[in-house]
């Protein structure tokens, strides 16, 4: 595979709850997926990230691994209550000091720490205080932003505010399968809404607090229509709306979308009231940077019955990834120069946050973990970034989702995402044929 622009940062991403464990430890509160991992029936086989990848305890051997790997960037995110317990006032030193070692571990070996301030665990006194429903909350982040800016600013590149504000509003408080377990439909926008505006603070409290490369880390898919009626491609301008515009546009803008303001005020008028006079103008605070997570396209079917009167199905023909989602790298070209096409000029420099699939792995008697279809999912979309940075679309790093197997949310340890496998009994780690593929294709950009 040919080269890529030199400077291109080359990383791993995890998240706070799926990898850190020690759910008890060091003075950390309780979070949303904390109570809703502990709720019979919500997480497949009753799974729960109390453990996890018990990374608290083993980040070490974690930095040496993508150390060995050749990477030059990690992705983590910050547990909003390992730092502030209770989402408001009191600072927890004992979190705090944590990230303090994890990022100087990274530094010591060459390694760009990169963090996320949210990616989903909210402080559950929050959510019993309305969490992202209540505008009170976006006060709070900017309060929190404002405690991890001025403590790791000095060492971090890049700040990303929210991990997937769109899939958190979807799942977490439209749909209900991710915590807080909320299922209000469209009625959930006041919790879209108010992540943008707490974006929009927290970018101010970052500079504020001295960081100067600041993101955030957006959930992307293209939407494809599953037919060719005009209902179909009604309903995939709809969920184009809905899932990309209306948490981008206002970011770079200053405005949403004005599909997906006709499909909220038809939902219910009141909806909008929430957006009060001067919000735009925040939220719409500089970034250096847009973060990508892309998995797959939207497959979108017109059906009255479905949230914004659609449903998504498979796109068919493909090759499946083992959580079913079909293989698509062209779609993340189409995201790359689709972002590069709205936004012109104004479109911030674009870093994939997030790419991988879940594989099962194959394990040989000698312990060898195989996961060809892995290799072949980076190799694929890392020739897809190649494509859109020819196509005038400029990407400047990419973000391997995950290092590790961890906890997948609703799914548990049932589905496996990383580079590395974890042996979640013994805790043991064995990096995969992926992570050697990976490992010989960084040498050769070199
Ligand atoms: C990311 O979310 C998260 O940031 C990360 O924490 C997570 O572990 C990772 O992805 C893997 O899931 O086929 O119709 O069911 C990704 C959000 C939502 C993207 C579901 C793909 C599939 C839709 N994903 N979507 S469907």
């Amino acid at each position: 595979m040919a080269h890529f622009p030199s400077g291109f940062v080359w990383g791993a991403a995890t998240a706070s709850y799926q990898i850190e464990g020690a759910v008890h430890e060091g003075g950390r509160g309780v979070s949303i997926w904390d109570t809703f991992a502990h709720t019979p029936g919500r997480i497949r086989g009753g799974d729960t990230g109390d453990r996890a990848c018990d990374h608290c305890h083993r980040f070490r051997e974690d930095v040496a691994l993508m150390k060995g790997l050749g990477l030059g960037a990690y992705r983590f995110s910050v547990a909003w209550p390992r730092v502030q317990p209770d989402g408001r006032g009191r600072t927890n030193d004992a979190g705090l000091s944590f990230y303090d070692r994890l990022v100087d571990e990274l530094l010591g070996v060459d390694l760009q720490p990169w963090a996320t301030l949210y990616h989903w665990d909210l402080p559950q006194a929050l959510e019993d205080q309305g969490g992202w429903l209540s505008r009170d909350i976006a006060h709070r982040f900017e309060e929190y932003a404002f405690m991890v800016g001025e403590r790791l600013s000095d060492r971090v590149t890049g700040f990303m505010t929210l991990n997937e504000p769109y899939i958190h509003f979807l799942l977490g408080y439209a749909l209900g399968n991710h915590a807080p377990g909320r299922t209000l439909g469209l009625h959930a926008f006041p919790a879209a809404h108010h992540q943008l505006l707490g974006h929009g603070l927290a970018v101010r409290a970052l500079r504020e607090a001295g960081a100067h490369m600041i993101g955030i880390a957006n959930n992307y898919a293209p939407a494809w229509p599953a037919g060719d009626r005009d209902e179909d491609l009604d309903a995939a301008n709809r969920v184009d709306a809905m899932h990309n515009h209306l948490f981008t546009d206002p970011l770079i803008r200053g405005e949403y979308p004005a599909l997906a303001l006709d499909i909220l005020q038809g939902t219910d008028p009141a909806l909008l009231e929430v957006i009060r006079p001067g919000d735009l103008s925040v939220i719409a605070a500089p970034l250096d940077f847009l973060g990508v997570n892309y998995y797959q396209p939207d497959y979108v079917r017109a059906d009255p019955t479905g949230p914004f009167g659609v449903s998504l199905g498979r796109i068919p023909d493909r090759e499946y990834t083992a959580f079913g989602w079909p293989v698509v790298p062209e779609g993340l070209t189409q995201t790359l120069t689709g972002l590069k096409a709205r936004y012109g000029e104004t479109c911030p420099p674009l870093y994939v946050t997030e790419s991988g699939c879940s594989a099962a792995d194959v394990i040989d008697v000698d312990g060898r973990v195989r996961d060809d279809l892995r290799i072949r999912y980076h190799e694929a979309h890392l020739e897809a970034v190649r494509d859109a940075i020819t196509q005038g679309a400029g990407v400047r790093g990419y973000f391997a989702w995950s290092l590790l197997d961890n906890f997948e949310w609703a799914e548990g340890y049932s589905q496996r995402f990383g580079l590395v496998h974890v042996d979640f009994a013994t805790q043991v780690r064995t990096p995969k044929d992926s992570y050697r593929w990976f490992q010989a294709f960084l040498r050769d950009q070199t």
